[in-house]
């Protein structure tokens, strides 16, 4: 068994005009689909890695083989993020929170405003190529984090709620340096009831 390329869930000129085309058809077909590609040849003559879902491996990271380790974190992320991330976009989105996770958020960081504001720093701040995420922590916590890399908030026991892809290759064509630009355009396509779903999920999987 291998591990293969998703589909996008809409075409790629769905999200203009805040995310282009051509951003999207290479960062689709190229980045992740390299991701997917690495990933299967680091697994290659691993049976028992093969058989497992991306989310245990990248859980578990300690329990891969130390060789192919950092491939399959680097390789194994890239591939869960961006299938996550596709999911967190769409055309005709943005807007406000809807359902329990509208008023969590307004619970958690005084309101909508003030949640999106401390997201859009961890994205703005996080140095170099990374990811900033809303996560539900191990103590049922929502949180603004971000982290390096490819690397995914659920190999250190978290639950990720929404993740915003701040590697230059997700903006360059269109917006250049302009993160911040990116960022803020970004809220424009962000899926709420993805993301509301997802919260509900994860919430009734706690047991809370
Ligand atoms: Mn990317």
């Amino acid at each position: 068994m291998s591990f293969s390329l998703p589909n996008l869930p809409y075409a790629y000129d769905a999200l203009e005009p805040f995310i282009d085309t051509r951003t999207m058809e290479i960062h689709h077909q190229k980045h992740h689909g390299t991701y997917v590609s690495k990933l299967n040849a680091a697994l290659e003559g691993f049976p028992d890695l093969q058989s497992q879902s991306i989310e245990s491996l990248l859980k578990s990271l300690n329990s891969v083989t130390e060789s192919i380790r950092s491939a399959v974190r680097n390789n194994g992320g890239g591939h869960y993020n961006h299938s996550l991330f596709w999911d967190w976009m769409g055309p005709k989105k943005g807007g406000n929170p809807i359902g329990n996770i509208a008023k969590i958020l307004d619970k958690t960081f005084g309101s909508y405003a003030k949640f999106k504001e401390e997201f859009s720093n961890a994205a703005l701040n996080r140095f170099g190529s990374g990811w900033a995420w809303l996560i539900l922590d191990r103590k049922n916590k929502l949180v603004v984090t971000s982290t390096a890399n490819q690397d995914n908030p659920i190999s250190e026991g978290h639950n990720v709620i929404i993740g915003l892809d701040v590697w230059e290759h997700a903006y360059y064509l269109k917006y250049q340096n302009r993160r911040a630009e990116y960022i803020e355009n970004w809220w424009n396509v962000i899926n709420w009831e993805k993301v509301s779903d997802q919260y509900d999920h994860l919430v009734k999987q706690g047991g809370e």
